[in-house]
């Protein structure tokens, strides 16, 4: 399997079926493709292998799935016992539900607090609406994580958690910090092996 990835530091689409496919323990490539070219260079490097010039892209043989949740949904029917959505019928709903919250929603907290993994942290001044999206999370993580018993939003780390792993980023970037359970919730995201691992990646990125 190889799945195409933008610039680590800027690619929030991207960190999340790649954390996805690393629970998976399953061998993967990672093709890396600079994101912000002139020229429209980004666009056409993907072009050839996904038709939307988007990242991320998933290539298995000669099936391309492209967006981020479309992979993370294709690597829990592939590897069923990696368990990326649990059991529980319901546990299953609500985290759909978060992740597509995500996929679909927050554009003012994404359009002004864009993650950047490279940058220290600083302090940012939200406009109403995107003051509005933090509020939401954080209702929707103290929610799951009293419903679930945490650590993470489903008690076991799941899609879910990979949809609010740029988020957590992006609050502590941005000197964003969560009441309750959902500030500890951006420390336990930010420290598991696997966020480590491609921070680090990023950090190092030219
Ligand atoms: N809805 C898509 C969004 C993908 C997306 O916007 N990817 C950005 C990078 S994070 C991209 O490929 N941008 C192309 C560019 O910057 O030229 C998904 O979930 O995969």
């Amino acid at each position: 399997m190889e799945l195409l990835i933008g610039t680590r530091k800027w690619s929030s689409w991207s960190l999340r079926p790649w954390l996805a496919l690393k629970r998976t323990g399953a061998a993967f490539t990672e093709t890396l493709i600079p994101l912000r070219q002139e020229n429209n260079q980004t666009y056409e490097a993907i072009r050839p292998v996904s038709r939307s010039g988007l990242v991320p892209a998933l290539k298995e043989g000669d099936l391309v799935v492209w967006d981020s949740l479309a992979i993370c949904e294709h690597l829990a029917e592939r590897f069923p016992a990696a368990k990326l959505w649990p059991d529980d019928a319901v546990a299953r709903a609500m985290g759909r539900s978060a992740a597509a919250e995500m996929h679909s929603g927050f554009q003012a907290l994404r359009q002004e607090c864009p993650m950047a993994l490279d940058i220290d942290p600083r302090h940012a001044e939200l406009s109403q609406a995107a003051f509005k999206n933090v509020t939401r999370i954080t209702e929707l993580w103290n929610d799951l994580l009293g419903r679930f018993g945490g650590p993470f939003l489903l008690g076991e780390w799941s899609i879910a958690d990979a949809f609010y792993a740029p988020v957590a980023s992006r609050f502590r970037t941005y000197g964003i910090k969560p009441e309750g359970a959902a500030g500890r919730y951006v420390d336990t995201i930010l420290g598991t092996r696997d966020f480590l691992e491609w921070e680090a990646a990023a950090k190092s990125e030219a």
